[in-house]
């Protein structure tokens, strides 16, 4: 008994202290499974010992504590959480508790993916997204709408058909390659990198600018309607339709299941496609389908009694660090790198993670030798996820950075603030290797063919100095390489060519300037139009960009600064590079959705702070809408600026949608501009 009570009190602290990495801090330290271990073993403890109840334990509550940064959002309807189990025996006998309950032979469930993000709920009103906030402790959020509204998914003003007031609940997340994305911009900039997708998820949708999020590229799929009766339904699947028709995102893969073995079918296959899917998931969410059934069943304290989440096993391994290298990447960057024993996770062979920098072998105290327990997060990339450090038997070596960089000797320095340690030779042939891979790979001006192995060829053969010389590279010297047939010859060449038509803003991320990941590049490539005008910015020049702040300024300036930079830069020209974008061109740049504005009449009326009126008219035409000088039945959108008159009265009799300039730039920004 006394052992019980301890325990209990053991728990009690543990959970409450992960839930305050996981909901605060946005910084778990054990995994999700080890949460529910020590979750379902107190709520057994306080169930064979009732005498141990307390209503301040934390299986008591829905969850942990709200951070302080946004305005707290009281949930009308709770937020619920989701009873978990662990394979196909625990979800029969859920099963069974359902047919019991409501005397049925059978029940038909809606079976969906579990997407690995963070839940929230948006509230209509009107028909015009009012707030969305994340769950936080399920009873009060926090209003993050500036940062939902940056989410091309989310639609911010709802159809006609719609009803007046609308209230869903979904997943926001972020995609696996845009996640690989992120981190490697990190990495790049020396930032701490996030361990999954929804940790980036979670860090986006909490930033103070919302125009950082909207950089992020977060998504969201919808799931749950609370206020069932706001729409017409009887069932779930009715209701996921529904909410489909009104221009919500629902995932494509839910099932309507007659039974729960065909559930458990849909929860095979869904397992399979796992790796395929480009977002992350981490089991099924089975609910049942009808309205009726679902209020019969009724609720626990902390979840609905007609739905459960089976949670697949995570994939890990354990392993042990053979050695911890050091490799430099093509802004100087020292990465420590762990090789292991190599181990199977989930399938798939791991023998190295990156270690990032001397921080986080610090922080996660990693020597070599040690045994450790991997994962692969994100699905793909291999991390450590903790040292079994009462395996180790004083053997093992602590990781000591380089004081001189392993390629070229020099000197290294670690500069104030940044995580990161850099060679401090402009010239170290890793960076030169590692840029001309980084000018060629897909992101940048798309080389087929021109991978890590022929760089690395082109440079033992002295054909290539810099990134210009790709483009004097003749069949006959590529012919001459190691391992080259005439074909793949050819095909490189035809590659080569191929790039000199690139959009410019393949061509400025191509150039590997620091802090210029994609995404600032297509800004900058919008804003200035040509490679030129970029050249020639000044400091405060860049700063009018939006999201463009000193960091990208100051790196920006001084690589133009950079006599060499210069040079380069002038012999692509020679070489035929594209270095400006025809005005249009940045309409079908990758990444612009024009579905908010493609056949649409757009009327602007009053005054624009932020755009001349002609400019407007010239981007919705861009984005494929009409812009037209008079309102009538057939005017989509009147955009109403500072003193509007009589063109926005006409617009109120008619019922045409006024939008303000603010939601203006947000159908903007929508669109990826
Ligand atoms: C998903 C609750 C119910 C409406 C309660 C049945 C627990 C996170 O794809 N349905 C889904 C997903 C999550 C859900 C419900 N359906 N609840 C669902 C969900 N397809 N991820 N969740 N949640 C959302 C939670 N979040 C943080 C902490 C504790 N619980």
């Amino acid at each position: 008994m006394a052992d019980a009570a301890q325990r209990a009190r053991e728990l009690r602290e543990l959970i409450r202290y992960h839930n305050h990495r996981y909901y605060v801090l946005d910084d778990p330290e054990v995994t999700d499974a080890e949460y529910d271990a020590l979750m379902r073993e107190l709520i057994a403890l306080e169930e064979a010992h009732p005498e141990l109840a307390d209503p301040d334990s934390p299986s008591r509550r829905v969850g942990g504590e709200v951070s302080t940064s946004f305005e707290p959002v009281v949930h009308e309807l709770p937020m619920l959480s989701l009873d978990n189990v662990f394979n196909d025996d625990l979800l029969r006998a859920f099963d069974a508790r359902v047919r019991r309950a409501t005397g049925l032979g059978s029940v038909e469930y809606v079976a969906e993916p579990k997407i690995d993000g963070l839940a929230i709920s948006l509230t209509y009103q009107h028909r015009r997204l009012s707030v969305g906030a994340t769950r936080g402790d399920g009873e009060r959020g926090e209003n993050v709408t500036a940062n939902l509204r940056t989410i091309r998914s989310i639609p911010l003003v709802l159809p006609d058909h719609a009803p007046e007031s609308l209230t869903v609940r979904g997943e926001v997340y972020m995609r696996k390659p845009d996640f690989a994305r992120l981190n490697e911009e990190r990495e790049e900039r020396g930032e701490a990198v996030f361990a999954n997708p929804r940790n980036a998820a979670a860090g986006s949708l909490r930033q103070q600018d919302p125009r950082v999020t909207a950089l992020r590229k977060l998504d969201a799929f919808f799931y749950y309607l609370p206020m069932s009766e706001q729409l017409d339904a009887n069932t779930h699947w009715e209701a996921l339709e529904s909410m489909r028709n009104l221009g919500f995102r629902v995932n494509d893969k839910i099932t309507l299941c007659s039974d729960i073995e065909q559930v458990i079918a849909f929860i095979r296959e869904i397992a399979e496609m796992r790796k395929s899917l480009p977002y992350e998931i981490d089991g099924a969410v089975v609910k049942v389908n009808r309205f009726d059934l679902q209020r019969d069943l009724g609720f626990t304290s902390r979840s609905p009694r007609w739905a459960t989440a089976y949670k697949y096993p995570a994939e890990q391994a354990e392993t042990t660090v053979r050695d911890i290298v050091v490799k430099v990447g093509r802004t100087g960057v020292l990465t420590p790198t762990a090789e292991f024993e190599p181990a199977d996770v989930g399938g798939v062979t791991v023998s190295r993670a990156s270690l990032h920098n001397q921080d986080y072998v610090r922080g996660k105290d990693i020597r070599i030798g040690d045994r450790v327990i991997i994962q692969r997060a994100g699905d793909v990339i291999p991390e450590v996820v903790r040292v079994l450090t009462e395996r180790r038997t004083g053997r093992e070596q602590e990781f000591v950075m380089p004081a001189a960089c392993p390629e070229c000797g020099s000197e290294v320095a670690r500069e104030a603030g940044e995580a990161a340690t850099r060679c401090v030779n402009l010239s170290c042939p890793a960076r030169i290797r590692e840029g001309l891979i980084h000018f060629a790979s897909r992101d940048a001006m798309n080389i087929d063919g021109l991978g890590p192995s022929t760089v690395e060829r082109l440079l033992a053969a002295g054909l290539v100095h810099d990134v210009a010389d790709i483009y004097s590279l003749t069949r006959e010297q590529l012919e001459g390489l190691e391992r080259m047939g005439e074909k793949s010859a050819a095909n490189l060449a035809a590659a080569i060519d191929k790039s000199r038509t690139n959009p410019l803003y393949r061509v400025i991320f191509a150039l590997g300037i620091r802090h210029v990941g994609e995404n600032v590049a297509k800004l900058l490539a919008g804003y200035f139009g040509s490679m030129d005008a970029l050249a020639s910015a000044t400091h405060a020049d860049l700063l009018e960009v939006p999201t463009v702040g000193a960091a990208i300024a100051d790196s920006v300036v001084a690589f133009f600064e950079s006599e060499g930079n210069r040079a380069a830069i002038l012999r692509l020209a020679d070489a035929g590079v594209r270095m400006a974008d025809e005005a249009p061109a940045r309409s079908e740049a990758p990444g612009i959705d024009r579905s908010e504005f493609e056949g649409r009449t757009f009327v602007f009326t009053g005054t624009l702070e932020r755009f001349t009126r002609q400019r407007a008219q010239e981007m919705v035409e861009l984005l494929g809408g009409h812009a037209s000088s008079s309102v009538s039945r057939k005017t989509d959108y009147v955009v109403a600026g500072e003193d509007a008159g009589s063109k926005l009265t006409r617009a109120r009799e008619l019922g045409v949608t006024v939008l303000s300039e603010q939601d203006f730039v947000d159908m903007l920004d929508h669109a990826g501009w």
